[in-house]
């Protein structure tokens, strides 16, 4: 038996969302258990020339933030630290969220966080649900679709 975690996904790891392939790369087990918002206030923004959703981790600033709870077995949860580059980039941290279906009911959950980041990055407009086509009209430029390197890693650093 394999150990089992709970992932909150706010980006582009939610389902219809451009990586959210990601949780059945390899076979491992995943299964979505429920909607879910951060019971503190965190900016979720969307920076860069590829239009990236970050989650900085400035507790208090920005919006409780809305997504979704999946089960994932240690090769999803393998994969998802492959994609985010944890612990180097995106860190993955527990975090308290409220269930959208039951305000009593809260869970601990696994949540990706960018902690180091350029302090101007928190002027920028603040998201509570995120959407890669949504009427922000910053749509995600896909990882095939970038140049190549890390470029973009300095407009947030
Ligand atoms: N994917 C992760 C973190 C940011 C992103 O685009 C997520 O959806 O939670």
């Amino acid at each position: 038996m394999s150990k089992l975690f709970k992932v909150f996904v706010y980006g582009t790891l939610k389902s219809g969302q451009p990586n959210h392939h990601w949780f059945s790369k390899d076979g491992g087990y995943y299964k979505f258990l429920f909607n879910a918002t951060t019971l503190i206030k965190y900016p979720l923004i969307i920076a860069s020339q590829y239009n990236i959703p970050f989650l900085l981790y400035s507790p208090g600033h920005g919006k409780n933030v809305k997504g979704e709870v999946y089960e994932v077995d240690e090769t999803v949860l393998a994969n998802l630290d492959i994609l985010e580059d944890h612990p180097n980039w995106y860190e993955r941290q527990l975090e308290d969220v409220y269930y959208d279906n039951d305000e009593n009911k809260k869970d601990k959950v696994w949540v990706y966080f960018i902690k180091k980041f350029k302090s101007e990055l928190l002027e920028k407009d603040t998201f509570e649900c995120y959407d890669s086509k949504g009427a922000h009209g910053l749509k995600y430029v896909e990882r095939y679709q970038r140049s190549a390197g890390d470029n973009y890693k300095n407009e947030i650093r």
